[in-house]
């Protein structure tokens, strides 16, 4: 089973096409993946009939759920959505279906072998980006990007709207996250690290979707300005963390934090 969260503001437009797609990916790809594949959409305050489109889109193939977020913001939607999952595999994508799908098999791939943490990439090599990106939204995200290379060890893109965790490591560390708008994903791979998850970044092919929500005048600034916050929760985290460690030498029979893989969590095994 993999319980699958998709934060959705105002998407009644986007939000059909992205589950329509969904579903038949999975009938091409892993007709086996029919009905435990869960989708949980958070809605909060649109005004477009999201949760009602959503609903109408349930089938057994793809069962959808809705869950209403009273806290605003694309991080405050999707740690109500992880939080409210109860499957050993869990993920969150955007509403827009920019990243292909076909990530889901390579997630599921790198989780069996060991990764804790399974996220799509546009800045890896074979990565595929067709972006309507402006030139100063380019600009923009090569420093957010530099920025995020601080907070984050060895990834690239911390911002792709696809990412697969453990269920449990991603309850674990959703608890902890407190960013509510768009970098909420910076302060969920720092916890993660901070808990010694392994991340595994994988090249995806990702088409723009027109309809973006966010807007890079009033959310850019928010963003960078949410990383200064992320920085000093992660370094406070880490204080803590150091004091709890003993400073007695290590011992390799305690049990991890983040438990090793585990082959029965394969959808296809
Ligand atoms: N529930 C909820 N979802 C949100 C909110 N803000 C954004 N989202 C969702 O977060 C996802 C963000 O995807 P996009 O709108 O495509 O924005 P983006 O992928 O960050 O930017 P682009 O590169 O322009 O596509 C979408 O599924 C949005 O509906 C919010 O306040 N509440
Ligand atoms: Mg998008």
């Amino acid at each position: 089973m993999i319980q699958v969260v998709v934060p959705a503001y105002n998407e009644a437009q986007r939000l059909p096409r992205t589950l329509v797609l969904l579903g038949s990916w999975i009938g091409e790809a892993h007709p086996d993946w029919a009905g435990r594949l869960e989708v949980l959409v958070v809605d909060n305050a649109s005004t477009d009939g999201t949760a009602d489109v959503a609903r109408m889109l349930s089938t057994p193939q793809v069962p959808v759920s809705v869950l209403h977020c009273p806290e605003p913001g694309k991080g405050a939607a999707v740690r109500a959505g992880i939080l409210a999952t109860t499957a050993d595999l869990v993920a969150f994508v955007d509403a827009d279906g920019a990243t292909s799908f076909d990530a889901f098999t390579q997630a599921v791939e790198h989780i069996r072998r060991g990764a804790d943490v399974a996220i799509g990439s546009r800045a890896v090599s074979g990565s595929v980006t067709m972006a309507r990106h402006s030139g100063l939204r380019e600009r923009g995200a090569a420093a957010y990007r530099w920025c995020t290379a601080r907070l984050v060890e060895d990834v690239r893109d911390t911002q792709c709207g696809f990412k697969v965790f453990r269920g449990p490591l991603a309850r674990q560390v959703f608890a902890d996250t407190h960013t509510a708008g768009f970098s909420f994903d910076v302060e969920v791979l720092g916890r993660a690290q901070l808990l010694g998850a392994s991340i595994a970044e994988f090249p995806v092919t990702w088409v723009d979707v027109p309809g973006s929500t966010f807007d890079p005048a009033r959310h850019g600034v928010q963003s960078f300005a949410q990383l200064a916050g992320i920085a000093l929760m992660l370094r406070r985290a880490q204080r803590r963390a150091q004091r709890r460690v003993p400073a007695a030498p290590v011992d390799a029979s305690v049990t991890p934090l983040v438990p090793p893989a585990s082959a029965d969590l394969a959808l296809d095994a």
